[in-house]
């Protein structure tokens, strides 16, 4: 045991009336929620750079925390790595996720960073078995060395691509070795900032060539996870090629792989979107590549990422009712790419800002569980679209119908459809119920 959470105890359920903001009032893994346990719903993930990684700092000032691993080199990659099982194991969070980059300083070639990366692997393989605590996901940060400062698989210099098709081999890897259930591309250079300098159609064909071999070294080395793309429309280029889950299907779909890799939904990058959360999950289901979540809050006014905590129940239990009406996860589950305010200092910080995301999430959940249960929000879209039901409008859904044949029928039937309520009202207020 490190001395970095010291005196802080396992984070335990204590129910709805406690007051000990080191308990959980709401998140309580082994209970029941439609036949499956809590835990096994929820399939939470923390996130190692925001809670390791990341030093605090905004575009006005520089690093704000005090972690006895910044700076230092390999040392201090095990003593991260040390307190971040520590936190895992604190909160009860099945799982974790990271990118290379958050584990290991980078090294002085290719070859070297990536001895790196397997050391720290090494490490990590033997906390796995410690602690049972899993891989989510594996990833790689190909958007902060200045070498990506053009993008990565859409560079205009193929040295570059090469790199990065390395570099994801490498965390690839890593992710099958270590049991990761997924494997995330966010692609964080992948976009532009002016036109004047880029040619998007090369782009977006190198980052379906880069995507394709991803896919075919999944499947040459067994790897059983699946490979997800995590949509971002903005942030850090101007004009990002996975923009939301509309565009990722589209690119999928033009490079044929559609059935082959499924999306990483983020709150944040929703709302950056113009969406709400519920509608890039819904939107992903209804496509058949919904894969898991990256669960945070955006600052609705300000225009950039902000990776909060999430803490608003309504929202949360909205998508989680269209993750539960999708058959739950599978691979997926729901990281917290969430990190503290900057003012937020202490370690003990760490611990407020997961187990009030955990609560929130389980009372989500549990609310969008109520909400199936009760049958009458299900029964509302059933009874709307009932007419599709009809033998007639099957037959045009299927394509058996011209408009020629339909026009006929208007006429003939002199069809005149009755408008009907579309009860928004009566729906915000039947929701309320369960939130
Ligand atoms: C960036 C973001 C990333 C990805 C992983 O906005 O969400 O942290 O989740 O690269
Ligand atoms: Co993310």
């Amino acid at each position: 045991m490190t001395d970095f959470f010291k005196g802080i105890e396992k984070i335990r359920y204590e129910g709805p009336e406690s007051t000990n903001p080191l308990a959980f009032r709401h998140y309580n893994p082994d209970e029941m929620v439609m036949g499956k346990r809590m835990e096994d719903h929820l399939r939470f993930a923390v996130a190692y750079w925001h809670s390791f990684a990341w030093e605090g700092g905004d575009p006005f000032g520089g690093r704000t925390f005090e972690r006895p691993w910044f700076d230092g080199e390999m040392d201090a990659a095990r003593h991260k790595a040390d307190v971040a099982f520590e936190l895992f194991t604190l909160l009860g969070s099945p799982y974790f996720c990271f990118h290379d980059a958050d584990v290991r300083p980078e090294g002085e070639s290719y070859q070297d960073s990536t001895k790196r990366l397997n050391a720290i692997a090494d490490i990590f393989e033997e906390k796995i078995a410690q602690t049972g605590v899993k891989l989510l996901w594996g990833t790689a940060n190909l958007f902060s060395n200045r070498r990506f400062m053009g993008g990565a698989a859409t560079n205009p210099d193929p040295d570059v691509f090469a790199y990065a098709a390395a570099t994801i081999k490498a965390n690839m890897d890593v992710t099958r070795r270590l049991g990761g259930e997924n494997y995330v591309l966010w692609g964080g250079r992948e976009g532009y900032e002016t036109l004047l300098n880029t040619r998007m159609d090369q782009e977006l064909d190198q980052l379906g060539r880069m995507l394709s071999m991803v896919v075919d070294y999944k499947h040459k080395t067994g790897f059983k996870g699946a490979i997800l793309v995590e949509p971002k429309p903005q942030e850090p280029t101007k004009h990002q090629y996975d923009y939301d889950v509309a565009t990722v299907y589209g690119f999928l779909k033009k490079y044929g792989l559609e059935d082959e890799v499924k999306v990483n939904i983020e709150v944040g990058h929703a709302i950056l979107a113009g969406h709400t959360f519920e509608h890039e999950v819904a939107l992903a289901s209804a496509h058949g590549i919904l894969g898991s979540i990256d669960m945070n809050r955006n600052d609705y006014q300000s225009g950039w990422d902000t990776d909060q905590f999430p803490n608003n129940v309504p929202e949360v239990a909205l998508a989680y009712y269209h993750i539960l009406k999708a058959g739950g996860f599978s691979t997926g589950g729901t990281n917290f790419d969430a990190k503290l305010r900057r003012q937020s200092i202490d370690p003990q910080d760490l611990l407020h800002g997961h187990i009030g995301g955990m609560d929130t999430c389980a009372r989500g959940l549990k609310a969008a569980a109520a909400i199936i249960e009760d049958g009458s929000y299900d029964a509302f879209l059933e009874d709307r679209y009932a007419g599709w039901k009809t033998p007639e409008a099957q037959a045009m859904l299927r394509g058996e119908r011209t408009l020629e044949d339909i026009t006929a029928r208007v006429e003939a039937d002199n069809i005149n459809p009755r408008p009907r309520s579309g009860r928004q009202e009566y729906l915000e207020n039947l929701i309320n119920r369960f939130v």
